[in-house]
């Protein structure tokens, strides 16, 4: 088994390596899956569209699927909407559970690979068991202001963690070593039995390092997680988890139980598109992911200047209680930004840790 994953490692960095150069000499634009009207698109934003540069990236494969190519459809009716490039990996070139970190890999490698002035600046994946309800949500709205530019990562977590099913990944070198580490995890680690979802533990993993990495500073303070019904709505056995305005909604787990789900959701939004349309000004999203990135900035500026103004004080201070409070802010913008009171309670222990040594006692 780990030998296994060590050959398919390495397999899928050959072959991200080759795929590059394909696409180096051929110019190759994977848009394949949209009709031929859209592919015009996939180039060129419309005028005043997706100031954000983002490309929407998906893969399907294999037997073929009626359900995910529905599927991926909304996604190229979304990415038409907003003038998003969208990539769709059509062939089998990793194994598994590796496509998937593969492939954006190559795409991030291959904007990287442009003029800046030309490149994406943020890929969207999104899984082919996903559905687009409300297109008149743009993505751009839940990436971190430019002025955040710490953060290259952007996901939800569930009961098991970090959920990649719906992701933002920042086209930057830290995402290139991010994902090589992950595609590296069964190389270097094989006695570590990453699970079912292989390279979303493998990715968990990497993304909780504190340690290595780009800055030595590990992969951690580089993501955020969203709250996840706004990004990676889940549809629960018994029920659709998000509410009217919700972007998309997201099929994991459901067993058998997923065909029918989908078909449903496939019906309404192919017959009856507005039905679950709802303008963004009404859906609210404006204003909470404003006001979510704003607080977010917030508890990170406390954080640094507290870090600050300890760094500036004469040895033999106490600091501890505000050193320990830094850190824990810090361990809730990583970990915790989708729990705005785990977020909010740290960010109060930090002011009173403050108070409380400035006090001189
Ligand atoms: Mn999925």
């Amino acid at each position: 088994m780990p030998q296994g994953f060590t050959r398919r490692a390495i397999g899928a960095l050959l072959t991200a390596t080759a795929l590059l150069l394909i696409w180096r000499v051929s110019n190759y634009d994977v848009t394949s899956l949209a009709p031929p009207s859209s592919s015009s698109n996939s180039q060129i934003a419309k005028p005043g569209g997706n100031p954000r540069r983002i490309a929407k990236v998906s893969m399907l494969y294999g037997n073929p699927n009626p359900l995910y190519e529905r599927a991926l459809r909304s996604h190229e009716r979304h990415a038409q909407r907003w003038g998003y490039p969208m990539y769709v990996l059509e062939e089998d070139i990793s194994e598994g559970f590796w496509n998937k970190p593969s492939y954006v890999l190559s795409l991030v490698i291959q904007e990287l690979a442009k003029p800046p002035a030309k490149r994406c600046e943020w890929l969207m994946w999104v899984d082919a068991d996903s559905i687009i309800i409300n297109p008149a949500i743009p993505a751009d709205i839940f990436l971190p202001p430019p002025d955040l530019s710490e953060i290259h990562f952007v996901a939800s977590k569930d009961q098991n963690g970090l959920n990649t099913g719906i992701v933002f990944f920042h086209v930057h070198p830290w995402t290139v070593s991010m994902l090589v580490e992950t595609l590296g995890h069964p190389l270097y680690l094989p006695e570590i039995d990453l699970g079912r979802s292989a390279d979303q533990e493998a990715m968990a993993r990497i993304m909780k390092k504190t340690t290595g990495g780009p800055e030595g500073q590990g992969y951690a303070a580089g993501m955020a997680y969203l709250p996840r019904p706004w990004i990676n709505t889940y549809e629960w056995h018994h029920a659709y988890e998000g509410e009217k305005g919700n972007m998309l909604v997201h099929f994991p787990g459901l067993e058998d139980d997923r065909w029918p789900h989908m078909a449903n959701w496939l019906d309404i939004v192919e017959k009856t598109p507005l039905e679950w349309e709802m303008p963004l000004k009404e859906s609210g999203y404006d204003e909470l992911t404003r006001e979510f990135w704003a607080k977010f900035r917030a508890a990170r500026d406390l954080a640094n200047s507290v870090q600050e103004d300890i760094s500036l004080l004469p040895s033999g201070t106490s600091t501890s209680l505000r050193q320990a409070a830094v850190n824990n802010v810090r361990l809730a913008l990583q970990q915790h930004a989708d729990e705005p009171e785990v977020l909010q309670q740290q960010v109060n222990e930090l002011k009173a840790a403050v108070k409380e040594e400035s006090s001189g006692r």
